[in-house]
């Protein structure tokens, strides 16, 4: 068994305190509940996998309007038709994007049939223009991803002979990434051409989360194949990355890759630079590395020191720390989930929930939404089917087993139906207001939303091993192998220390002493931990006859009580 410092060991130290406040019967209301749940979660996933397969495949993306396929992803950004050869069929790329979620819903023969038509059919020597991170996380991940779940015997996956075709088509790929990291800089390209390399005036600007998000992938590629140059040029780029941020901590947004300076000066942990911070945290947890951790330390005290206000989290000017937008992205949504992998659950449960009071007052989460105005976005209407609030939930409630997570979930899958399910997969919505959709199933509805909802109300799979989630979903087992080094230390203050040597099999966050004191804080006594007091009301409904049926606020420990319309709330003044 390999030692971990998994998300759902991390967990464990909330599990432990909440644990005692269960009650028997309510745990068996929730298993039920959990169990439909699940099952209406794999009803979504394959209505969207089977309409990608009739009408899309092997094209890379379905359009559940006109049950066509696209090849030419916005936001994949790759593929443009006036690039393509005529006989070009696509990438496959739902269906690499979907083999994982096959995997964890238990679904062999799919998987099977994926891995062999891949094997057969896929090839990347065609003269396409991609986008280098999109193509990193969802075809590179998706493949290394599912290669790993093939070799791993506990899931027995694939019937017949496994000769690591996806692993060879990762490392095809690989390569095919390499001639984008040729710049002075060491920062790669955003687009490079599978056949071609980088083509003639290319643009030479990316975003940050394009040149500090490949880690993962390209140095579990490395780790894979034994050619240490894919880790080598993602790590060499992250580096020179962490080097040009500010004497704050903070970077920009957007970036010349071969003078090497910030085009875009406002810093947020939002889109164009999200999942840089993703990188950090999960490199350190999948390699061991302490510069990895370093560095996210640094990055992560200086988004809670400048962009943080209450629950909310605004952009900021990175040379001088000023604010500079007052906006919330649905991108955003996924920095609750990655708080709960460092610990900080507290800080997670207070950003969740107004995200989720936005997905709750327009139905599904806009793009943009104005915090200073208190409005929507007037152009940024849009929700394309985004992961990242169903991931946050799945991490909160692995942490806290807290009930009303799996309601945020319900309520979630309840929107996704009533509004972006048509007769040919889920549709895309164009204007949150009206609920106009748009005729686009992106494939990160299948390797992310569907399955984080489905990983919410049915954790088995995580349960068996120890995995990190690639930004885009894809499940990387974390491995003693690859580790170099244990940390010796974590934060100050109220993290406590790991011992060095005491991994051992089944070793935990817990074991480890790894995880942030459930103690209150003494210096910050005001500073709740939810869920260490939460106490479920006796219904889950939240009806009752007397306050003996109403439990503890989970959010500000403050007990409830039974009001005279037979409700539980916080109805006794402070
Ligand atoms: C996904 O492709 C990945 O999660 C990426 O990091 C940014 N967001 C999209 C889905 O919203």
């Amino acid at each position: 068994m390999s030692p971990s410092l998994h998300p759902s060991h991390v967990f464990l130290c909330f599990l432990i305190s909440f644990a005692f406040f269960v009650d028997p019967s309510s745990q068996h209301l929730d298993d039920v509940r959990k169990k439909q749940m699940r099952e209406k979660v794999r009803e979504m996933f394959y209505h969207a996998y089977d309409n990608y397969m009739t009408y899309a495949f092997p094209h890379d993306e379905l359009k559940p309007l006109t049950k066509t396929f696209t090849d030419s992803l916005s936001e994949l950004g790759n593929l443009k038709l006036e690039h393509l050869p005529t006989d070009y069929n696509g990438s496959a790329v739902t269906l690499i994007e979907s083999l994982s979620s096959l995997a964890i819903m238990g679904n062999k023969t799919e998987f099977e049939k994926g891995v062999l038509w891949l094997s057969e059919n896929l090839t990347f020597d065609i003269d396409a223009r991609v986008n280098l991170f999109e193509c990193n996380i969802r075809v590179l991940g998706g493949l290394i991803s599912a290669h790993l779940l093939a070799i791993d015997p506990t899931n027995r996956l694939i019937q017949g002979s496994y000769n690591n075709q996806l692993l060879h088509l990762a490392e095809d790929l690989g390569k095919r990434f390499l001639p984008a990291f040729e710049t002075p800089t060491g920062l790669p390209y955003a687009w490079i051409n599978f056949k071609n390399g980088v083509m003639e005036n290319e643009t030479t600007q990316t975003s940050t989360s394009g040149c500090g998000s490949l880690i993962l992938e390209m140095g579990a590629l490395s780790r894979l194949t034994g050619d240490p140059r894919f880790e080598s040029a993602a790590l060499r780029a992250l580096r020179q990355l962490w080097r040009m941020r500010s004497s704050l901590d903070l970077l920009g947004t957007t970036l010349d890759v071969v003078t090497g300076e910030w085009l875009e000066y406002s810093s947020s942990i939002g889109a164009g630079v999200d999942s840089f911070y993703e990188y950090l945290l999960k490199a350190y947890i999948l390699f061991g590395k302490e510069d990895y951790w370093q560095m996210f330390r640094s990055a992560y005290l200086a988004s809670q020191k400048y962009f943080r206000h209450g629950p909310w989290y605004h952009e900021a000017n990175m040379w001088s720390g000023k604010p500079t937008y007052w906006q919330l992205t649905s991108l955003q949504a996924f920095w609750p989930g990655l708080q709960v992998l460092v610990g900080d659950v507290s800080a997670a449960n207070s950003s969740h929930r107004e995200f989720f009071h936005v997905w709750e007052k327009f139905g599904v989460l806009p793009e943009r939404y104005l915090l200073d105005h208190q409005m929507i976005h007037p152009t940024e209407k849009y929700y394309p089917l985004r992961p990242e609030l169903a991931e946050s939930t799945f991490y909160l409630y692995q942490a806290t087993k807290d009930p009303w997570y799996l309601d945020v979930g319900e309520t979630m899958v309840k929107s996704l139906n009533l509004y972006t399910k048509v007769a040919g997969g889920f549709a895309s919505v164009r204007d949150v207001t009206t609920m106009q959709l748009e005729d686009h199933q992106h494939s990160f509805f299948l390797a992310e939303t569907c399955k984080y909802l489905y990983l919410l109300f049915d954790d088995s799979f995580v349960a068996k091993r120890n995995y990190i989630f690639t930004t885009e979903g894809h499940p990387l087992q974390v491995m003693s192998s690859w580790h170099e080094k244990l940390p010796e230390n974590y934060f100050s203050g109220n993290w406590t220390f790991s011992k060095s040597g005491a991994w051992e099999s089944g070793a935990s966050a817990l074991s480890m002493q790894v995880c942030p004191s459930i103690a209150p804080n003494s210096r910050r006594p005001e500073q709740h931990r939810e869920s260490v007091c939460h106490v479920p009301d006796k219904k889950m409904d939240h009806r009752c006859w007397g306050n003996k049926e109403c439990g503890v606020d989970a959010t500000s420990c403050r007990q409830r009580s039974c009001s005279g319309v037979g409700f539980c709330g916080l109805w006794n003044p402070l």
